[in-house]
């Protein structure tokens, strides 16, 4: 057994900087500490952690990701879809519920048995916790980092001491006024015409990050740059990348396109974004009411009122624009005075007749992003 402070510390020796994740009661003591002492982002879901943690490590940081195995099955996507082609890798900190020759609840039975076998099945060098080996597993974890391989640090019941303290993590408050107009006006116009409109509108120190599927291909059809990122999996976790740059640089004027798909996907992402109100980050919905990306099935994103949304979730500024000039007046003034702002944005489906895909693989959009954000900001 280790307390949870020596683990910490542990942690701390070998650089890591930051903690996000899900809590679960066998990791109580290491989220208590991580929230107390260091910097603990609170995600809604682990897979929104990993994406986070992802977001914190491209620029500069050295995260770690706290979660029951359950969440493993939340983190399915990110951690082969994300951490895994961009090369970010990331380490997790599992609880192992369900151990097998542990009494434990019935709903960790199954994940209890293949947790082990489904992270090294993710490709993830998987290390079951030992406090009496720790010097070397934190070499091992050090290693597997190093070769770009994500880690599964498997804690066993009872191998970290509990700290009873609750610890919370702060929630940035909003002094000013809330600002929110909701409307279900008509389309501004296509996907790539929003795209041009708000590649154009960026100010200095911009980055862009658009979700997965057509809005990502389009963004880099328009025009390659060091200061973009296209999310070709892990659906639904742009936004908590976002928030994973925006606190860890808050010069950064982070821009994260969005589809309606994919932000109902995660919706729950939105809730931390609300809670830590980065000033610097503008979240903007391309609505086009369908999947588009993978043949324009309906999402159900008619009765979804997403500035509404957006507002019940903390964002200070939400609102819809009506036309691309009024976009560009949007990130314009978000630009000069930056504070946390939802636009949502109504667009016609379809795509460009000749729409490319990236010709960068995600490690090199990857690297040279965080090249871009280590030495632009
Ligand atoms: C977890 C997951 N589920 C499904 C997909 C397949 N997929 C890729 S893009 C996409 C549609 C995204 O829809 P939306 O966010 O509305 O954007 P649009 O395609 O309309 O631009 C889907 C379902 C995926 N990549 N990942």
């Amino acid at each position: 057994m280790i307390s949870a402070h020596a683990f910490c510390h542990a942690l701390a020796g070998r650089g890591f900087d930051c903690y996000t994740g899900v809590p679960c009661s066998f990791l109580t003591g290491v989220i208590n500490v991580a929230m107390a002492e260091y910097t603990y982002i609170n995600a809604t879901n682990e897979g929104d952690a990993v994406a986070i943690a992802v977001g914190a490590a491209l620029s500069g940081k050295r995260p770690v990701v706290l979660m029951q195995n359950s969440g493993l099955g939340n983190a399915v996507s990110p951690l082969t879809s994300l951490t895994h082609p961009f090369g970010v890798p990331v380490l997790t900190v599992i609880s192992w519920r369900g151990q097998p020759g542990i009494q434990d609840e019935p709903q960790h039975a199954l994940m209890g048995v293949i947790t082990p076998d489904m992270a090294q099945l993710m490709g993830m060098e998987t290390i079951i916790f030992s406090a009496s080996d720790l010097p070397d597993q934190l070499n091992a974890i050090d290693a597997a980092l190093g070769r770009g391989q994500s880690v599964a640090w498997v804690i066993p019941k009872g191998e970290i001491e509990p700290v009873k303290t609750p610890g919370r993590s702060q929630p940035v408050p909003h002094s000013g006024a809330i600002q929110t107009q909701s409307a279900h006006p008509g389309v501004v116009g296509s996907r790539t015409d929003a795209l041009k409109t708000i590649v154009a509108a960026q100010p200095p120190h911009s980055a862009v990050l658009a979700t997965t599927g057509k809005t990502g291909r389009e963004l880099f059809t328009l025009g390659d740059r060091d200061n973009q990122v296209y999310q070709v999996g892990s659906m639904g976790c742009i936004g908590a990348l976002g928030l994973g740059i925006a606190l860890a640089k808050p010069a950064c004027r982070v821009i994260v396109i969005d589809g309606d798909g994919a932000a109902l996907m995660r919706l729950g992402s939105w809730a931390s974004v609300g809670y830590y109100k980065p000033k610097g980050f503008l979240h903007i919905v391309l609505d086009n009411g369908v999947h588009d990306s993978t043949g324009g099935q309906d999402t159900v994103a008619e009765s979804v009122d997403f500035v509404a949304c957006a507002q019940a979730m903390g964002y200070p500024v939400s609102r819809t624009v009506a036309s691309l000039d009024e976009l560009a007046d949007q990130i314009q003034q978000w630009a000069a005075e930056p504070q946390l702002t939802l636009l949502h944005v109504a667009i016609t489906p379809g795509s460009p007749a000749t729409l490319g895909r990236p010709t960068c693989t995600p490690a090199e959009v990857a690297a040279r992003f965080k090249h871009y954000l280590a030495n632009g900001l």
